[in-house]
């Protein structure tokens, strides 16, 4: 790989629920319009902006572009909506005009998801993967639904979000990702379930019936709790997903769910038929997770951060030794009950992005550029944050809450949060790319647009490197606290 590509590749992550107000208030910008924030405004990190876009929506959550620039967004229990954008630049840029409805279904509650060529669109309900032909001249579905995939279960059943997926890489391959139906669900330990596993279906061939979830598909992994975050790498199309954790952790007699287990950013290998050890295989869940403070875990020898190591009372069965060989560990760890609701990797590789509702806030973790997070399996501060709530005594209720992420064609973040019906815009106020390695990602300046992974459109504006600090990111981990959601 390319070594100019090396030193530009992030992910972004949204996480929901909790923060700490250590950094300034966003600037105001001078836009021609304005919408103030329902809530307190974002803290948002130094060099990076971030703006109301619009507002009133209800339950915004997945959110995807189409090939007119407009966001397709799906209001949870509603339907889809398409909010078209001004062609304001940088992040000036606001919803105008109507919301207008392009599907109007409540089942549908989260993913959401275009074909490459923009022209079928794949939204999911608790039980199933739908698709419409969708004319994005006209901003509505031009069919009425077909079932693409079924069989994933029902409204009741705990965990309903089924994140889509629309692999770049491998054509037609759509990931659909199912959580588990309780906060410890023994269903997930028999893989014909289908229960908390991420499975992949090639949508380019499906005909009259639809995919049967737990039957067919190319199964990425099991016993993953609820991953409600997928996405694929773009240089080497490896997939990776963050998955919510269980709350409520005991360990041999002692409650350590404060800060145990840590919330996980797994990887799945590839879609192209090149085989890895991690695909397909366990991931622990419900037997077996990964350590966040080490220092909490009774009996913790040999674990480190990330380490997988078993739940409840060790036994013959049951135990860390079983844990750490037949389990495939995570990539990286992150705080626990953080709730990664996303992740988005930039379009060249530099950049991925998670959310999740403990955090409640926007996060980005570097990547190399060949496919791999910067940061060891074992640290502790990988995440760094953009985006945040300034006053997390004041979440849930007077808190913004990512719910969804998705990058425009030059470069922007937007960021849907479902609780104050917003959607966001995250800008580097230097004009670069979101989506490059900007001075808060703790990198040094992207190199010039060389190699691999190319910078975004705006990309050429390449950050001042300023050093970050860090010690000041793992200071808002250490604060976080038990708030489980979703
Ligand atoms: C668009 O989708 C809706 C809901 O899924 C359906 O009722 C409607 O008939 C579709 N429109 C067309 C033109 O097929
Ligand atoms: C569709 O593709 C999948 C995976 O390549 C294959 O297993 C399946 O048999 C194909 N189905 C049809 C109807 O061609
Ligand atoms: C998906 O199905 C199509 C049509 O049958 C086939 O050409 C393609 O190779 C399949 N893709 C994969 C990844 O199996
Ligand atoms: C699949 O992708 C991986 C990673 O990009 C690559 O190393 C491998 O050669 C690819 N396999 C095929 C069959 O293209
Ligand atoms: C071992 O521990 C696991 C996890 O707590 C539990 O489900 C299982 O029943 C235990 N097995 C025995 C034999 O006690
Ligand atoms: C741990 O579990 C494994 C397999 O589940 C078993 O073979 C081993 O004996 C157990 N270790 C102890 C110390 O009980
Ligand atoms: C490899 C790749 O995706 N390159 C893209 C990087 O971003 C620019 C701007 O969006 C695109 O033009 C490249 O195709």
């Amino acid at each position: 790989m390319a070594a100019a590509a090396s030193l530009n590749l992030i992910i972004a992550i949204i996480i929901c629920c909790i923060g700490r107000g250590t950094r300034a208030q966003s600037a105001a910008a001078p836009c021609a319009s304005t919408l103030a924030p329902k809530n307190a405004a974002p803290s948002v990190a130094p060099g990076w902006s971030a703006q109301v876009v619009a507002s009133g929506l209800q339950k915004p959550r997945g959110m995807v572009f189409d090939t007119r620039g407009h966001l397709l967004v799906v209001q949870q229990g509603v339907g889809i909506a398409r909010v078209r954008l001004s062609a304001e630049k940088g992040a000036c840029v606001r919803a105008e005009g109507e919301v207008a409805d392009v599907v109007a279904d409540e089942r549908l509650n989260h993913g959401v998801e275009l074909a490459a060529d923009g022209r079928t669109l794949y939204a999911s309900s608790a039980g199933a993967v739908y698709a419409w032909d969708y004319d994005a001249d006209e901003g509505r579905n031009s069919s009425g639904p077909r079932e693409v995939v079924n069989g994933m279960g029902d409204p009741e059943d705990g965990h309903v979000t089924r994140t889509l997926l629309m692999s770049r890489r491998v054509e037609g391959m759509l990931l659909v990702s199912r959580g588990s139906m309780a906060n410890l669900d023994p269903a997930a330990q028999d893989i014909s379930t289908g229960v908390s596993t991420i499975k992949a279906f090639n949508v380019s061939n499906v005909t009259d019936s639809p995919y049967r979830y737990t039957e067919d598909g190319v199964l990425l992994g099991w016993g993953l709790r609820n991953s409600v975050g997928i996405a694929e790498e773009p240089v080497t199309g490896g997939i990776y997903s963050v998955e919510n954790s269980v709350d409520n952790f005991e360990r041999e007699g002692v409650n350590i769910h404060q800060n145990n287990p840590g919330e996980e950013m797994n990887f799945h290998g590839y879609l192209n038929g090149t085989e890895t050890a991690e695909q397909g295989g366990n991931y622990g869940y419900p037997s077996c997770y990964a350590a966040w403070d080490v220092g909490e875990i009774p009996q913790s020898e040999n674990v480190q951060v990330g380490t997988q190591f078993a739940i409840g009372d060790q036994n013959a069965t049951v135990n860390d030794t079983f844990c750490r060989d037949g389990h495939v560990a995570p990539r990286l760890t992150f705080a626990a009950h953080m709730a990664p609701l996303d992740m988005k990797f930039n379009g060249n590789g530099t950049a991925a992005n998670r959310d999740s509702p403990i955090g409640y806030k926007l996060s980005v973790i570097p990547f190399d550029g060949a496919g791999s997070p910067t940061a060891a399996s074992t640290s502790n501060t990988a995440a760094l944050d953009i985006v945040s709530n300034a006053d997390l005594s004041r979440c849930p209720d007077s808190c913004f809450r990512p719910a969804g992420l998705a990058w425009d064609g030059q470069g922007r973040l937007f960021m849907s949060s479902d609780t104050t019906g917003e959607i966001y815009v995250v800008v580097r106020e230097d004009g670069g790319s979101a989506n490059e390695a900007g001075p808060s990602s703790g990198l040094p300046s992207p190199p010039s647009s060389t190699g691999a992974a190319p910078s975004g459109p705006s990309g050429a504006a390449v950050g001042k490197g300023e050093v970050v600090d860090v010690a000041r990111f793992a200071a808002v981990w250490a604060g976080i606290m038990a708030l489980p959601l979703l």
